[in-house]
Protein backbone atom coordinates (compact mmCIF):
# COMPACT_ATOMS: atom_id res chain seq x y z
CA UNK A 1 0.00 0.00 0.00
CA UNK A 2 1.41 3.28 -0.97
CA UNK A 3 2.10 5.56 2.71
CA UNK A 4 0.20 8.77 2.98
CA UNK A 5 3.85 10.63 1.89
CA UNK A 6 3.65 8.76 -1.39
CA UNK A 7 0.00 9.82 -1.67
CA UNK A 8 0.86 13.14 -1.19
CA UNK A 9 3.48 13.85 -3.60
CA UNK A 10 1.53 12.31 -6.38
CA UNK A 11 -1.10 14.54 -4.93
CA UNK A 12 1.34 17.80 -5.68
CA UNK A 13 2.35 15.80 -9.04
CA UNK A 14 -0.66 15.58 -10.78
CA UNK A 15 -2.67 18.43 -9.00
CA UNK A 16 -0.20 21.27 -8.31
CA UNK A 17 -1.10 21.59 -4.83
CA UNK A 18 -1.36 20.60 -1.49
CA UNK A 19 -4.27 17.66 -0.71
CA UNK A 20 -5.97 18.87 2.82
CA UNK A 21 -7.50 15.60 3.97
CA UNK A 22 -6.91 12.07 4.01
CA UNK A 23 -9.83 8.98 4.39
CA UNK A 24 -10.01 5.31 3.38
CA UNK A 25 -12.55 3.08 3.22
CA UNK A 26 -11.98 -0.75 3.87
CA UNK A 27 -12.94 -3.91 1.78
CA UNK A 28 -14.93 -6.66 4.14
CA UNK A 29 -14.95 -10.48 3.89
CA UNK A 30 -18.15 -12.59 4.47
CA UNK A 31 -17.88 -14.98 6.88
CA UNK A 32 -21.17 -17.05 5.97
CA UNK A 33 -24.33 -15.57 4.12
CA UNK A 34 -23.76 -14.64 0.37
CA UNK A 35 -26.62 -13.58 -2.35
CA UNK A 36 -28.37 -13.59 0.91
CA UNK A 37 -28.43 -9.66 1.17
CA UNK A 38 -31.14 -9.07 -1.84
CA UNK A 39 -32.98 -11.10 -0.54
CA UNK A 40 -33.43 -9.27 2.78
CA UNK A 41 -31.82 -12.48 4.45
CA UNK A 42 -29.36 -11.63 7.63
CA UNK A 43 -25.21 -12.23 6.82
CA UNK A 44 -21.98 -12.18 9.06
CA UNK A 45 -19.35 -9.75 7.73
CA UNK A 46 -16.56 -7.91 8.84
CA UNK A 47 -14.73 -4.92 7.37
CA UNK A 48 -10.90 -5.88 7.32
CA UNK A 49 -7.71 -4.24 7.24
CA UNK A 50 -6.90 -3.89 3.70
CA UNK A 51 -8.99 -0.64 2.38
CA UNK A 52 -8.61 1.90 -0.46
CA UNK A 53 -6.65 5.32 0.52
CA UNK A 54 -7.34 8.71 -0.48
CA UNK A 55 -5.91 11.91 0.09
CA UNK A 56 -8.00 15.06 -1.27
CA UNK A 57 -8.94 18.36 -1.19
CA UNK A 58 -12.07 20.42 -2.04
CA UNK A 59 -12.36 22.16 -5.20
CA UNK A 60 -14.55 25.48 -6.36
CA UNK A 61 -16.17 24.24 -9.04
CA UNK A 62 -18.36 20.82 -9.79
CA UNK A 63 -15.49 18.57 -11.21
CA UNK A 64 -14.62 15.76 -9.49
CA UNK A 65 -10.92 14.48 -10.45
CA UNK A 66 -9.70 10.95 -8.92
CA UNK A 67 -5.53 9.42 -10.25
CA UNK A 68 -4.54 6.14 -9.09
CA UNK A 69 -1.43 6.87 -7.47
CA UNK A 70 0.31 4.47 -8.94
CA UNK A 71 -0.57 5.60 -13.11
CA UNK A 72 -1.35 1.72 -13.68
CA UNK A 73 -5.14 3.34 -13.85
CA UNK A 74 -4.78 6.77 -14.97
CA UNK A 75 -7.26 9.36 -14.09
CA UNK A 76 -11.05 10.63 -14.39
CA UNK A 77 -12.54 13.27 -14.35
CA UNK A 78 -16.30 14.48 -14.54
CA UNK A 79 -18.53 17.16 -13.25
CA UNK A 80 -21.41 16.68 -10.58
CA UNK A 81 -24.57 17.34 -12.13
CA UNK A 82 -28.16 16.25 -12.20
CA UNK A 83 -27.16 13.01 -15.04
CA UNK A 84 -24.08 11.92 -14.48
CA UNK A 85 -23.35 9.48 -18.24
CA UNK A 86 -21.04 6.26 -17.13
CA UNK A 87 -18.03 5.35 -18.60
CA UNK A 88 -18.11 1.78 -21.12
CA UNK A 89 -19.54 -1.67 -18.37
CA UNK A 90 -16.32 -2.08 -16.19
CA UNK A 91 -14.43 1.06 -16.57
CA UNK A 92 -13.25 1.91 -12.50
CA UNK A 93 -14.88 5.76 -13.27
CA UNK A 94 -18.04 4.43 -12.79
CA UNK A 95 -17.38 4.32 -9.31
CA UNK A 96 -16.96 7.92 -8.11
CA UNK A 97 -19.61 8.25 -10.72
CA UNK A 98 -21.80 5.89 -9.11
CA UNK A 99 -21.21 7.57 -5.45
CA UNK A 100 -21.86 11.17 -6.33
CA UNK A 101 -24.78 10.32 -9.21
CA UNK A 102 -26.44 8.87 -5.84
CA UNK A 103 -25.34 11.59 -3.37
CA UNK A 104 -26.78 14.61 -6.16
CA UNK A 105 -30.12 12.39 -6.66
CA UNK A 106 -30.89 12.52 -3.37
CA UNK A 107 -29.60 16.45 -2.76
CA UNK A 108 -30.88 17.98 -6.07
CA UNK A 109 -34.23 19.00 -4.45
CA UNK A 110 -32.39 21.25 -1.98
CA UNK A 111 -29.57 22.01 -3.73
CA UNK A 112 -28.50 22.85 -7.92
CA UNK A 113 -24.93 23.58 -7.44
CA UNK A 114 -22.07 21.46 -6.25
CA UNK A 115 -18.55 21.38 -5.60
CA UNK A 116 -15.86 18.53 -6.48
CA UNK A 117 -12.94 17.47 -5.49
CA UNK A 118 -9.23 16.61 -6.65
CA UNK A 119 -8.22 13.00 -5.52
CA UNK A 120 -5.56 10.49 -5.12
CA UNK A 121 -6.13 6.89 -4.38
CA UNK A 122 -4.43 3.70 -3.55
CA UNK A 123 -6.05 0.46 -2.42
CA UNK A 124 -3.73 -2.59 -1.39
CA UNK A 125 -7.81 -4.93 -1.96
CA UNK A 126 -7.60 -8.17 -4.03
CA UNK A 127 -9.75 -6.80 -7.52
CA UNK A 128 -12.13 -9.00 -8.19
CA UNK A 129 -11.37 -11.07 -5.34
CA UNK A 130 -14.81 -10.89 -3.50
CA UNK A 131 -13.52 -8.67 -0.97
CA UNK A 132 -15.91 -5.89 -1.86
CA UNK A 133 -12.82 -3.37 -3.49
CA UNK A 134 -15.78 -1.71 -5.19
CA UNK A 135 -18.20 -0.82 -2.67
CA UNK A 136 -15.22 0.42 -0.83
CA UNK A 137 -14.24 3.08 -3.83
CA UNK A 138 -18.25 3.68 -3.79
CA UNK A 139 -18.31 4.10 -0.33
CA UNK A 140 -14.80 6.38 -0.10
CA UNK A 141 -15.93 9.32 -3.06
CA UNK A 142 -19.48 9.36 -1.69
CA UNK A 143 -18.02 9.92 1.50
CA UNK A 144 -15.78 12.62 0.18
CA UNK A 145 -18.36 14.45 -1.94
CA UNK A 146 -20.78 14.44 1.00
CA UNK A 147 -17.86 15.87 2.75
CA UNK A 148 -16.83 18.78 0.30
CA UNK A 149 -20.50 19.62 -0.17
CA UNK A 150 -21.00 19.57 3.77
CA UNK A 151 -24.06 16.63 3.51
CA UNK A 152 -24.05 14.53 6.51
CA UNK A 153 -26.03 11.59 7.08
CA UNK A 154 -26.27 8.64 9.36
CA UNK A 155 -23.76 5.86 9.13
CA UNK A 156 -27.51 3.65 7.80
CA UNK A 157 -28.44 5.95 6.13
CA UNK A 158 -25.47 6.55 4.25
CA UNK A 159 -24.77 2.67 3.79
CA UNK A 160 -28.17 2.45 2.42
CA UNK A 161 -27.07 5.34 -0.26
CA UNK A 162 -24.27 4.07 -1.15
CA UNK A 163 -25.92 0.65 -1.97
CA UNK A 164 -28.42 1.78 -4.30
CA UNK A 165 -25.74 3.97 -5.70
CA UNK A 166 -23.71 1.48 -6.67
CA UNK A 167 -26.43 0.16 -9.07
CA UNK A 168 -25.33 2.97 -11.18
CA UNK A 169 -22.34 0.08 -12.16
CA UNK A 170 -24.90 -2.62 -13.34
CA UNK A 171 -24.94 -4.84 -10.60
CA UNK A 172 -28.07 -5.68 -8.47
CA UNK A 173 -26.66 -6.08 -5.11
CA UNK A 174 -27.98 -6.44 -1.92
CA UNK A 175 -26.50 -3.62 0.40
CA UNK A 176 -23.83 -5.61 2.51
CA UNK A 177 -20.56 -4.84 1.13
CA UNK A 178 -21.95 -1.30 1.50
CA UNK A 179 -23.00 -1.71 5.13
CA UNK A 180 -20.01 -3.48 6.07
CA UNK A 181 -17.40 -0.62 5.02
CA UNK A 182 -19.01 1.98 6.80
CA UNK A 183 -20.20 0.35 10.11
CA UNK A 184 -16.80 -2.12 10.87
CA UNK A 185 -15.87 -2.01 14.38
CA UNK A 186 -12.34 -3.14 15.41
CA UNK A 187 -12.29 -6.47 16.67
CA UNK A 188 -15.73 -7.22 15.54
CA UNK A 189 -18.03 -9.29 13.62
CA UNK A 190 -21.34 -7.91 12.28
CA UNK A 191 -24.63 -9.26 11.92
CA UNK A 192 -25.97 -7.21 9.42
CA UNK A 193 -30.30 -7.71 9.02
CA UNK A 194 -32.00 -5.93 6.35
CA UNK A 195 -35.09 -4.37 5.84
CA UNK A 196 -34.73 -2.39 8.14
CA UNK A 197 -31.07 -2.44 7.84
CA UNK A 198 -29.60 -3.08 11.31
CA UNK A 199 -25.91 -3.73 12.24
CA UNK A 200 -25.10 -5.56 15.40
CA UNK A 201 -21.23 -5.69 15.93
CA UNK A 202 -19.83 -8.84 18.10
CA UNK A 203 -16.80 -10.06 19.36
CA UNK A 204 -15.64 -13.41 18.25
CA UNK A 205 -13.49 -16.30 20.56
CA UNK A 206 -10.23 -15.59 21.10
CA UNK A 207 -7.00 -17.53 19.76
CA UNK A 208 -9.11 -18.57 15.93
CA UNK A 209 -7.64 -15.96 13.58
CA UNK A 210 -9.27 -15.33 9.53
CA UNK A 211 -7.01 -16.37 6.92
CA UNK A 212 -7.48 -15.46 3.33
CA UNK A 213 -6.56 -17.54 0.09
CA UNK A 214 -7.45 -15.69 -3.62
CA UNK A 215 -8.18 -18.56 -5.75
CA UNK A 216 -6.70 -16.54 -8.13
CA UNK A 217 -9.97 -16.99 -10.53
CA UNK A 218 -10.67 -13.33 -10.94
CA UNK A 219 -14.41 -12.40 -11.83
CA UNK A 220 -13.79 -8.79 -12.99
CA UNK A 221 -16.78 -6.63 -13.59
CA UNK A 222 -17.04 -7.48 -16.94
CA UNK A 223 -20.75 -7.29 -18.80
CA UNK A 224 -20.40 -10.96 -18.66
CA UNK A 225 -19.04 -11.20 -15.45
CA UNK A 226 -22.17 -8.79 -14.23
CA UNK A 227 -24.66 -10.83 -15.95
CA UNK A 228 -23.08 -13.97 -14.02
CA UNK A 229 -23.83 -12.29 -10.90
CA UNK A 230 -27.48 -10.71 -11.69
CA UNK A 231 -28.80 -14.06 -12.79
CA UNK A 232 -29.24 -14.63 -9.13
CA UNK A 233 -30.85 -11.16 -7.69
CA UNK A 234 -33.32 -12.82 -10.94
CA UNK A 235 -33.59 -16.13 -10.16
CA UNK A 236 -34.53 -15.41 -6.65
CA UNK A 237 -37.11 -12.31 -7.81
CA UNK A 238 -38.61 -15.37 -10.28
CA UNK A 239 -39.01 -17.60 -7.26
CA UNK A 240 -40.51 -14.91 -5.28
CA UNK A 241 -42.97 -14.44 -7.82
CA UNK A 242 -44.22 -18.05 -8.20
CA UNK A 243 -44.13 -18.55 -3.94
CA UNK A 244 -46.01 -15.45 -3.42
CA UNK A 245 -48.81 -17.24 -6.14
CA UNK A 246 -48.17 -20.63 -4.71
CA UNK A 247 -47.64 -20.49 -1.34
CA UNK A 248 -50.59 -19.05 0.55
CA UNK A 249 -52.30 -22.49 -0.82
CA UNK A 250 -50.30 -24.42 1.35
CA UNK A 251 -49.14 -22.00 4.29
CA UNK A 252 -52.04 -19.58 5.78
CA UNK A 253 -49.91 -17.53 7.84
CA UNK A 254 -47.94 -15.89 5.12
CA UNK A 255 -49.05 -12.89 4.11
CA UNK A 256 -48.55 -11.33 0.40
CA UNK A 257 -46.47 -9.52 -0.90
CA UNK A 258 -43.45 -11.22 1.06
CA UNK A 259 -39.51 -11.65 -0.27
CA UNK A 260 -37.49 -14.59 0.13
CA UNK A 261 -36.65 -12.76 3.31
CA UNK A 262 -39.76 -12.91 4.91
CA UNK A 263 -40.09 -16.87 5.24
CA UNK A 264 -39.08 -17.11 8.65
CA UNK A 265 -40.60 -19.18 11.39
CA UNK A 266 -40.85 -16.18 13.50
CA UNK A 267 -42.43 -14.08 11.18
CA UNK A 268 -44.97 -16.86 9.89
CA UNK A 269 -45.08 -18.53 13.61
CA UNK A 270 -44.87 -21.89 11.96
CA UNK A 271 -41.79 -24.36 12.39
CA UNK A 272 -38.92 -23.93 9.85
CA UNK A 273 -39.93 -27.88 8.59
CA UNK A 274 -43.44 -26.43 7.84
CA UNK A 275 -41.68 -24.01 5.93
CA UNK A 276 -39.78 -25.95 3.89
CA UNK A 277 -42.36 -28.92 3.51
CA UNK A 278 -44.72 -25.68 1.98
CA UNK A 279 -42.15 -23.98 0.12
CA UNK A 280 -40.97 -27.16 -1.66
CA UNK A 281 -44.41 -28.75 -2.47
CA UNK A 282 -44.66 -26.12 -4.14
CA UNK A 283 -41.78 -25.62 -6.51
CA UNK A 284 -40.68 -28.18 -8.70
CA UNK A 285 -37.03 -29.25 -8.41
CA UNK A 286 -36.75 -29.62 -12.60
CA UNK A 287 -35.75 -26.43 -14.33
CA UNK A 288 -38.45 -23.76 -15.14
CA UNK A 289 -38.77 -22.57 -18.61
CA UNK A 290 -40.10 -19.03 -19.13
CA UNK A 291 -43.25 -20.65 -19.81
CA UNK A 292 -44.05 -22.44 -16.85
CA UNK A 293 -42.44 -19.84 -14.15
CA UNK A 294 -44.83 -17.00 -15.46
CA UNK A 295 -47.89 -19.72 -15.49
CA UNK A 296 -46.81 -20.87 -11.84
CA UNK A 297 -46.66 -17.26 -10.83
CA UNK A 298 -49.87 -16.64 -12.79
CA UNK A 299 -48.40 -13.58 -14.82
CA UNK A 300 -47.73 -13.46 -18.70
CA UNK A 301 -44.22 -14.03 -19.68
CA UNK A 302 -43.97 -10.68 -20.74
CA UNK A 303 -45.29 -9.53 -17.17
CA UNK A 304 -42.42 -11.93 -15.71
CA UNK A 305 -39.75 -10.83 -17.62
CA UNK A 306 -40.29 -7.11 -17.65
CA UNK A 307 -41.11 -7.13 -13.74
CA UNK A 308 -38.33 -9.97 -12.04
CA UNK A 309 -36.15 -10.94 -14.83
CA UNK A 310 -34.52 -7.80 -16.51
CA UNK A 311 -30.48 -7.40 -16.40
CA UNK A 312 -28.87 -4.56 -15.59
CA UNK A 313 -28.95 -3.57 -19.69
CA UNK A 314 -32.86 -3.67 -20.19
CA UNK A 315 -32.93 -7.52 -21.47
CA UNK A 316 -34.08 -10.28 -19.91
CA UNK A 317 -32.16 -12.68 -18.20
CA UNK A 318 -31.48 -15.65 -21.17
CA UNK A 319 -33.19 -18.75 -20.29
CA UNK A 320 -30.37 -21.23 -20.01
CA UNK A 321 -30.89 -24.51 -21.54
CA UNK A 322 -31.37 -26.46 -17.96
CA UNK A 323 -33.70 -24.24 -17.17
CA UNK A 324 -34.06 -22.01 -14.19
CA UNK A 325 -33.50 -23.81 -11.02
CA UNK A 326 -35.61 -22.16 -8.54
CA UNK A 327 -35.92 -24.74 -6.15
CA UNK A 328 -32.19 -24.98 -5.45
CA UNK A 329 -31.77 -21.34 -5.34
CA UNK A 330 -34.63 -21.46 -3.10
CA UNK A 331 -33.14 -24.09 -0.66
CA UNK A 332 -29.76 -22.26 -0.60
CA UNK A 333 -31.87 -18.82 0.92
CA UNK A 334 -33.74 -20.86 3.30
CA UNK A 335 -31.09 -23.15 4.72
CA UNK A 336 -28.47 -20.22 4.47
CA UNK A 337 -29.57 -17.95 6.73
CA UNK A 338 -30.36 -20.14 9.24
CA UNK A 339 -26.71 -21.05 8.97
CA UNK A 340 -25.69 -17.33 9.56
CA UNK A 341 -28.01 -17.59 12.58
CA UNK A 342 -26.66 -20.29 14.21
CA UNK A 343 -23.00 -19.10 13.48
CA UNK A 344 -23.81 -15.85 14.70
CA UNK A 345 -24.47 -17.69 18.00
CA UNK A 346 -22.21 -19.77 18.09
CA UNK A 347 -19.16 -17.17 17.74
CA UNK A 348 -20.96 -15.30 20.34
CA UNK A 349 -20.71 -18.10 22.40
CA UNK A 350 -17.06 -18.99 21.66
CA UNK A 351 -17.88 -21.82 19.93
CA UNK A 352 -15.65 -21.59 16.82
CA UNK A 353 -16.16 -25.39 15.92
CA UNK A 354 -19.39 -24.99 15.42
CA UNK A 355 -19.23 -21.95 13.20
CA UNK A 356 -16.93 -24.02 11.37
CA UNK A 357 -18.79 -26.62 11.13
CA UNK A 358 -21.72 -24.51 9.21
CA UNK A 359 -18.80 -22.06 7.17
CA UNK A 360 -18.03 -25.44 5.10
CA UNK A 361 -22.00 -26.62 5.02
CA UNK A 362 -22.60 -23.08 3.33
CA UNK A 363 -19.29 -23.47 0.78
CA UNK A 364 -21.32 -27.08 -0.25
CA UNK A 365 -24.67 -24.91 -0.12
CA UNK A 366 -23.43 -21.79 -3.02
CA UNK A 367 -21.38 -24.62 -5.03
CA UNK A 368 -24.70 -27.20 -5.06
CA UNK A 369 -27.66 -24.82 -4.38
CA UNK A 370 -26.77 -21.61 -4.92
CA UNK A 371 -24.94 -21.74 -8.28
CA UNK A 372 -21.76 -19.28 -7.61
CA UNK A 373 -18.86 -21.18 -6.95
CA UNK A 374 -15.99 -22.71 -9.36
CA UNK A 375 -13.97 -25.68 -9.29
CA UNK A 376 -11.12 -24.03 -7.75
CA UNK A 377 -12.72 -22.46 -4.71
CA UNK A 378 -14.16 -26.23 -4.45
CA UNK A 379 -10.48 -27.49 -4.20
CA UNK A 380 -9.27 -24.65 -1.91
CA UNK A 381 -11.75 -25.06 0.65
CA UNK A 382 -11.21 -28.54 0.50
CA UNK A 383 -7.43 -28.15 0.54
CA UNK A 384 -8.35 -25.39 3.71
CA UNK A 385 -10.69 -28.33 5.63
CA UNK A 386 -7.94 -31.14 5.33
CA UNK A 387 -4.93 -28.51 6.37
CA UNK A 388 -6.90 -28.31 9.39
CA UNK A 389 -9.49 -24.80 9.24
CA UNK A 390 -12.14 -24.87 11.61
CA UNK A 391 -14.45 -24.11 8.88
CA UNK A 392 -13.73 -22.44 5.13
CA UNK A 393 -15.77 -21.30 2.38
CA UNK A 394 -15.87 -18.82 -0.73
CA UNK A 395 -16.63 -15.24 0.50
CA UNK A 396 -18.93 -12.84 -1.35
CA UNK A 397 -19.90 -12.67 -5.04
CA UNK A 398 -18.27 -16.15 -6.49
CA UNK A 399 -17.26 -17.58 -9.24
CA UNK A 400 -13.85 -17.50 -8.40
CA UNK A 401 -12.25 -14.56 -6.11
CA UNK A 402 -11.08 -15.47 -2.30
CA UNK A 403 -12.11 -18.10 0.35
CA UNK A 404 -12.24 -17.48 3.99
CA UNK A 405 -11.22 -19.70 6.37
CA UNK A 406 -11.06 -20.17 10.32
CA UNK A 407 -8.06 -21.45 11.71
CA UNK A 408 -6.36 -22.00 15.33
CA UNK A 409 -4.19 -19.49 15.80
CA UNK A 410 -1.08 -21.16 16.98
CA UNK A 411 -2.03 -23.56 13.87
CA UNK A 412 -2.14 -20.58 11.07
CA UNK A 413 1.63 -20.92 10.12
CA UNK A 414 1.38 -24.46 9.15
CA UNK A 415 -2.45 -23.80 7.41
CA UNK A 416 -0.39 -21.52 5.20
CA UNK A 417 2.21 -23.44 4.33
CA UNK A 418 -0.26 -26.25 3.80
CA UNK A 419 -2.16 -24.31 0.94
CA UNK A 420 0.82 -22.78 -0.46
CA UNK A 421 1.96 -26.31 -1.62
CA UNK A 422 -0.97 -27.99 -2.20
CA UNK A 423 -3.35 -25.42 -3.46
CA UNK A 424 -0.91 -23.03 -5.11
CA UNK A 425 1.90 -25.29 -5.73
CA UNK A 426 0.16 -28.85 -7.01
CA UNK A 427 -3.15 -27.98 -7.34
CA UNK A 428 -2.98 -24.79 -9.80
CA UNK A 429 0.20 -25.30 -11.15
CA UNK A 430 -1.69 -28.46 -12.79
CA UNK A 431 -5.15 -26.61 -13.73
CA UNK A 432 -3.93 -23.12 -14.68
CA UNK A 433 -0.25 -23.38 -15.41
CA UNK A 434 -1.15 -19.60 -17.09
CA UNK A 435 -0.66 -17.73 -13.34
CA UNK A 436 2.18 -16.03 -12.32
CA UNK A 437 4.41 -17.39 -9.24
CA UNK A 438 4.05 -13.82 -8.03
CA UNK A 439 0.26 -13.96 -7.54
CA UNK A 440 1.16 -17.15 -5.61
CA UNK A 441 3.30 -15.71 -3.61
CA UNK A 442 1.09 -12.49 -1.91
CA UNK A 443 -2.53 -14.97 -2.26
CA UNK A 444 -2.44 -15.93 1.46
CA UNK A 445 -3.11 -13.09 4.20
CA UNK A 446 -4.44 -12.91 7.57
CA UNK A 447 -7.21 -10.10 8.36
CA UNK A 448 -8.59 -8.74 11.15
CA UNK A 449 -11.67 -7.60 12.03
CA UNK A 450 -11.56 -3.18 11.57
CA UNK A 451 -13.02 -0.13 11.45
CA UNK A 452 -15.46 1.48 8.71
CA UNK A 453 -14.47 3.95 6.20
CA UNK A 454 -13.14 7.59 7.63
CA UNK A 455 -12.05 11.00 7.12
CA UNK A 456 -9.64 13.25 8.82
CA UNK A 457 -7.76 16.33 8.04
CA UNK A 458 -4.14 16.42 6.86
CA UNK A 459 -1.77 17.58 9.49
CA UNK A 460 0.38 20.08 7.68
P1 LIG B 1 -18.86 -8.62 -4.06
O1 LIG B 1 -18.24 -9.87 -3.61
O2 LIG B 1 -18.28 -7.42 -3.40
O3 LIG B 1 -18.97 -8.46 -5.55
C1 LIG B 1 -21.57 -8.97 -4.21
C2 LIG B 1 -22.66 -7.95 -3.91
C3 LIG B 1 -23.22 -8.11 -2.47
C4 LIG B 1 -23.61 -9.55 -2.19
C5 LIG B 1 -22.44 -10.49 -2.55
C6 LIG B 1 -22.81 -11.94 -2.40
C7 LIG B 1 -22.52 -5.69 -4.89
C8 LIG B 1 -21.87 -4.37 -4.83
N1 LIG B 1 -22.10 -6.60 -4.01
O4 LIG B 1 -20.40 -8.66 -3.47
O5 LIG B 1 -24.31 -7.23 -2.28
O6 LIG B 1 -24.78 -9.92 -2.85
O7 LIG B 1 -22.03 -10.28 -3.90
O8 LIG B 1 -23.18 -12.22 -1.10
O9 LIG B 1 -23.40 -5.91 -5.69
Amino acid sequence: MATNKILINKFRDVFGRRPTFEAFAPGRINLIGDHLDYNNCPVLPFAVNLRISAVFAPREDNRICVADSVDRRGRRSFEAEERIAPYETGDWGNYPKAAVQGVVTDKIGERRRFKGFDAVIASDLPQAGGMSSSSAFVVLTGMIFCAVNGFEYPPLGFSSLMAAAERYVGTQGGGMDQAACVNGRNGKVLKIDFNPLCCRPFSVPDGISFVVADSLIKAQKTKAALSLYNSKPVESRMAAAVLNRRLPEVLKTVRQPFSLGDLTAEKLGVSDGEIDRAVFSVLKEGGYTYEEAAAAAGMSVDELKRSRCLMSDGTPLPEPPEGFALFRRVRHVLTERRRVERCARALEAGDAETAGRLMFESHASGRDDGGFSCPESDALTEIARSAGALGSRQTGAGFGGCCVSLVRSGEMETFKEKLMRDYYGTYLNRTHPEIPGGAKASAVFTVVPSDGARIRPLSV
